[in-house]
């Protein structure tokens, strides 16, 4: 712009208003300075003509014309001057341009480089608070292993703790039973006595009897008939339920001897047994004796029920269910008491159903042994429970309570079939009952006519091993191991191999419970697994999870430990004979979603029984009607 106003002003246009200090000079001199060789001539034509002033009229015309010339020659060498500068700002004002155009884009360029620093920088910064949060992150993933390492070694220190607690009842027990049998013994060599001279007695008789054989032959046979008779009458008339059968068909039998095989048989016979299942029955509870060594009613009595009710498939009946029903009110009736007594205060110190009711019926279910949690859960469950019914009374909570908790011990159905042989993976911390467990589990498959492999898979301790294959000698199965210190799923794997190649229907795999880290079990538990897999397809088609009933809150760590290792299908509750924490059945049961299928009463064979939800909700709960 600056330019084109110089160039307008030389050609005698408007001067611009402000003068442009970048104008080109040359063109600002071209004007100020006229030039000199034409005021010269002027000059010089003016002398001339004052010389000739008064010459001739010629000369006054030349004047004017050498005047013209030279005014045009002036003119002339003005406009190439200007010319020239024109030229020369024009050069000027294009090296000006270009600098201009090189310190833009250096300025550009500076910018451009401040900026991709400022970016690096901020880069930079980013990166290293990354690196500070991972830093601080691994730090609290690093605390929270060790909390829970430190966890997992406590509910192993307390599962050792009742470990050797219940070894020394055991020794206990083992010593009363010492005695016991002692006294048996010297009872039974009375007996034997007894029996000596009974049979000599007997023998007397018998010749006597036999004097009068020839003459009374008939009547004696028709003697046993009538014996006979009347024992079908008595079972006819008695109440239909297997205890009262075994009462009557018990009735002066003190011990295993040819009195009760045929008590039995005939009891079988009445039931309508076919004669080759009752005599495999009679054989199969005699060989059991003789491993037991039982000999006294009371030492078998039970098994004998148990046995009778599985083969007769009595075991749902009411009797039997009321059996299960004691041994469990039984076990539960600390839990129960303390739980009424709260329950009653509760329901008669509120007239409706406010937030103060709740919030004390919470409380309540956390001192049950519930757990938060599943507390919450349960108080919103029965809020909605008696919305939809319209229940206003606090008192009918108590109906809703039982409807509840039999809702949570509904198992979902699933598809019991499976390739066979059948693997059960057995799974729970230490001294929780899976080896007893197992045995049980056994027993009932044997029961059935299941031909059964069991293997010791836990390999840590011998007496581990020992136990187990004590266990499966007394249930009749078949045992698979390695020697102490092997690993455990090459024990796995061997007894995964038998049991395909053997044909057998059912496999047990009894696992250690040892919980120094999740990382440990986890492997262990994998391995197992997949070996079992690889062999079976399916394989292990169950995998339980064996929890102790009396061990309260510690239940929901370990489930939810063994749920994320090795994944739980079923649970079994055992030592609810014991004082058991009833709310924990409940607690687990509503976190897992996973069905209780048996629940453990004792440590003996037949101490094992169905997981009946609504047995366990009265028991715990009490009538519902109060
Ligand atoms: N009272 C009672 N004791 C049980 C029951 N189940 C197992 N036990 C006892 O608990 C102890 C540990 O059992 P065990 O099977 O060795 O546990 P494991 O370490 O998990 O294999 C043993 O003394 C068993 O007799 C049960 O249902 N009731
Ligand atoms: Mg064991």
């Amino acid at each position: 712009m600056g330019f084109f106003s110089s160039i307008k002003k030389f050609f005698g246009s408007e001067p611009s208003p402000k003068e442009d200090s970048t104008a080109p000079q040359a063109a600002q001199e071209a004007e100020a300075q006229p030039c000199p060789p034409q005021e010269a001539a002027n000059e010089t034509l003016k002398e001339e003509a004052q010389e000739h002033d008064s010459s001739t009229e010629d000369t006054a015309q030349t004047q004017a014309e050498v005047e013209v010339q030279a005014q045009g020659e002036a003119e002339a060498a003005a406009k190439a001057e200007a010319v020239r500068a024109l030229e020369v700002a024009k050069q000027e004002a294009q090296a000006q341009a270009q600098a201009q155009a090189e310190a833009q884009a250096q300025a550009a360029a500076q910018q451009k480089a401040q900026e991709q620093a400022q970016r690096l920088a901020q880069e930079q910064q980013a990166q290293a608070e990354a690196e500070a949060k991972a830093l601080q992150e691994q730090e609290t993933a690093r605390k929270a292993a060790e909390a829970q390492a430190q966890t997992q070694a406590e509910a192993e220190a307390q599962a050792q703790a009742a470990a050797q607690q219940k070894a020394q009842e055991q020794a206990q027990r083992l010593a009363q039973v010492q005695q016991a049998q002692a006294e048996a013994e010297a009872k039974a060599l009375q007996a034997q006595e007894a029996a000596r001279k009974a049979a000599e007695a007997q023998a007397q008789a018998a010749a006597e009897a036999e004097a009068n054989l020839v003459a009374q032959a008939q009547p004696a046979l028709s003697g046993a008939d009538d014996a006979d008779s009347a024992m079908t009458l008595r079972l006819r008339s008695a109440e239909p339920r297997l205890s009262a059968w075994l009462a009557i068909i018990l009735e002066g039998v003190s011990e295993a001897d040819e009195l009760l095989w045929q008590r039995l048989r005939f009891l079988l016979r009445a039931l309508d047994a076919p004669a080759d299942e009752a005599e495999r029955f009679v054989q199969d509870f005699q060989a059991w004796l003789e491993r037991m060594e039982y000999r006294w009613l009371e030492e078998f009595r039970s098994e004998l029920q148990y046995r009778l009710a599985l083969a007769l498939d009595l075991e749902d009946e009411e009797d039997e269910r009321s059996r299960l029903f004691i041994k469990l009110t039984e076990g539960l009736s600390r839990t129960r008491e303390q739980f009424s007594k709260q329950m009653d205060a509760l329901f008669s110190g509120h007239s409706a159903l406010n937030d103060q009711f709740w919030e004390e019926m919470e409380e309540l279910f956390i001192m049950a042994d519930l757990g938060y949690e599943p507390a919450l859960a349960l108080v919103n469950d029965l809020k909605e429970r008696a919305r939809k019914a319209n229940v206003t009374d606090p008192h009918a909570v108590r109906g809703l309570l039982h409807e509840a908790v039999q809702d949570i011990f509904k198992a979902p159905r699933r598809i019991k079939a499976i390739n066979k042989p059948e693997v059960i993976l057995m799974i729970g911390v230490n001294g929780v009952g899976k080896t007893t467990t197992i045995a049980k589990l056994a027993h009932r498959e044997r029961m059935q006519g299941k031909k059964v492999l069991i293997a010791a898979a836990d390999t840590f301790r011998a007496a581990a091993v020992e136990q187990l294959k004590v266990w499966a000698d007394r249930v009749g199965a078949d045992f698979h191991s390695k020697p102490t210190g092997a690993d455990p799923a090459a024990v796995a794997f061997e007894a995964m191999d038998i049991a395909v190649r053997d044909g057998y229907d059912v496999l047990f795999v009894d696992t250690a419970g040892r919980l120094q880290t999740k990382v440990n079990l986890m492997e262990e538990l994998t391995k197992i697994r997949t070996v079992l897999g690889k062999k079976h397809q399916g394989a292990p088609h169950r995998s339980i999870l064996v929890i102790d009933a009396t061990t309260g809150q510690n239940a929901l760590s370990q489930t939810k430990l063994f749920k994320e290792a090795a994944g739980i299908d079923e649970l079994i509750l055992t030592k609810l004979d014991g004082t058991a924490k009833g709310g924990v059945a409940i607690a687990v049961a509503m976190q897992n979603k996973i069905p209780i299928t048996y629940v453990g009463l004792g440590e003996k064979l037949e101490d094992l029984r169905p997981f009946n939800g609504k047995d366990y909700a009265l028991a715990l709960l009490g009538e519902k009607q109060q």
